[in-house]
């Protein structure tokens, strides 16, 4: 992509509506555009970052065996007076009438559309086990949309919904999606912790809340600081291994770690005090395990193998997508903007051309952009006919985790500059060295 053909809408004032760091920058990295207070037109550059995020989601839920599905934003009020939930939900819930005066509402979740779909075509337990997921537009109208993306009203979610014939396969779908979970967000560069929480109005019992430590973050949080530490890395679990399954969680969910909804002050007052910390965070995901409470009161059954018809248990599992860019940006900038992790960033490198309108230099851009495209790599070249330091102000506030710099002084020794943006630091090298690098180092996160 050419900037100069791009539609990168960057603002150079610090827009006043904006209270937190990744707000700002989206705003100013032109990623997002308000439209109502917590709804947002998503711009080319936001966009891509949502794709890749949400294309990390998808390869790690098929990686735990999920199947995606997609239901409609829009739902019957009926579905929702099945469960109770019509009446429940209150205020937050966005509700329509359509022109047959039929009560319709805009999805603020899905278990009662999937316990639908699931009793209208499964009925025995030879079908299970079954988690379907999907990534949809979800509308929740929050009292207080804010900070951009991080509270928005509508806002993108992944939610996952397992059925299982018995408990213990169904607190096995719960540990899956905990491991698939942690596997998410390390591949995104972020270290979110599984926290004990409270469930809320999706119901249930057993549930964690996954935290980015931040604080400009809306929970307060109490945490063993060795629990950020622990990494899953590219080890690879049997997801239908339930012991290994189960390990894993325990590992990540030994040491206290929980939100103030269940804090326990005696039992944190027992970690070494160097270790004990209060913080807070910025809730990225929460699973929950709520058994038989929705498919008993919609009547989604199965026969097990005994022959017995039984309400099939259940539970949610959901990923704040678009809230992750918000999270990501808090966890990962400095003063000059963003410093998107390689898992995620909207391009992997960035052109700078130095002397633009230079036949060699813009020939030697040319030349490096094919290159990067032959291995992959796209890369945003900013061929513009822009002062240098304009050109590298873009480049930082949009984050790019690498650039690399052509200029006709470099290119007289026959080489090019890449620098990274995390680090600050530049090396000389050749066009076909940098290349090399690059692939070198991608090749760890596609
Ligand atoms: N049905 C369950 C799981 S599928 C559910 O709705 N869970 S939730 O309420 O915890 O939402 C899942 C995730 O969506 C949250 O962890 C959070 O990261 C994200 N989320 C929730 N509300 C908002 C919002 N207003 N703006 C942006 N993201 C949100």
């Amino acid at each position: 992509m050419r900037l100069s053909r791009y539609f990168l809408p960057v603002l150079k004032e610090d827009p006043k509506e904006a209270q937190i760091v990744s707000h700002r920058y989206m705003l100013r990295a032109g990623m997002i555009k308000q439209q109502a207070a917590g709804i947002y037109s998503w711009l080319p550059l936001g966009l891509r970052v949502l794709n890749r995020i949400q294309q990390i989601v998808n390869e790690e839920q098929i990686r735990a065996g999920h199947i995606p599905v997609l239901m409609p934003t829009m739902q019957p009020a009926d579905l929702w007076r099945e469960s109770g939930r019509y009446d429940d939900y209150g205020a937050e819930m966005l509700r329509i009438k359509d022109r047959h005066e039929r009560d319709m509402l805009f999805g603020p979740t899905n278990e009662e559309m999937i316990t639908d779909i699931f009793r209208a075509h499964v009925n025995s337990y030879k079908d299970l086990p079954l988690t379907l997921y999907q990534i949809q537009w979800k509308f929740r109208d929050e009292t207080r949309p804010r900070f951009g993306v991080m509270r928005g009203r509508e806002f993108l979610m992944k939610d996952g919904y397992n059925f299982d014939v018995d408990k213990a396969s169904a607190l096995h779908a719960y540990n899956r999606h905990m491991v698939s979970y942690l596997r998410t967000y390390e591949r995104m560069g972020l270290t979110a912790i599984p926290m004990r929480a409270d469930s809320g109005p999706i119901g249930g019992d057993d549930t964690h809340e996954f935290l980015v430590l931040a604080n400009t973050g809306e929970s307060e949080v109490f945490y063993d600081d060795r629990v950020t530490a622990l990494k899953l890395g590219d080890r690879e679990v049997d997801f239908d291994n339930r012991d290994e399954v189960l390990g894993v969680c325990k590992e990540f969910t030994t040491l206290y770690a929980r939100t103030d909804e269940t804090h326990d002050a005696a039992l944190f007052e027992q970690i070494p005090d160097q270790h004990r910390k209060v913080g807070r965070g910025i809730e990225v995901g929460q699973i929950f395990y709520f058994g038989t409470k929705y498919s008993e009161a919609m009547g989604a059954t199965v026969v097990t193998k005994d022959g017995n018809k039984v309400p099939v248990e259940m539970g949610s599992h959901g990923i704040g997508v678009s809230r992750l860019l918000g999270a990501i940006i808090e966890a990962s900038h400095d003063e000059k903007g963003i410093i998107w992790p390689e898992g995620v960033t909207p391009f992997p490198v960035g052109i700078v051309n130095l002397k633009q309108g230079d036949a060699a230099t813009d020939a030697a851009c040319a030349e490096l952009e094919k290159a990067l495209l032959k291995q992959g790599l796209e890369p945003l070249y900013d061929d513009r006919d822009e002062r240098a330091g304009a050109k590298f102000a873009t480049m930082d506030l949009i984050g790019l985790p690498w650039r690399i710099t052509v200029g006709p002084r470099g290119l007289a020794n026959g080489v090019v500059e890449l620098t990274s943006r995390r680090s600050g630091e530049s090396e000389e090298l050749t066009a076909e060295a940098a290349v090399a690098k690059l692939v070198g180092i991608y090749a760890a996160h596609r």
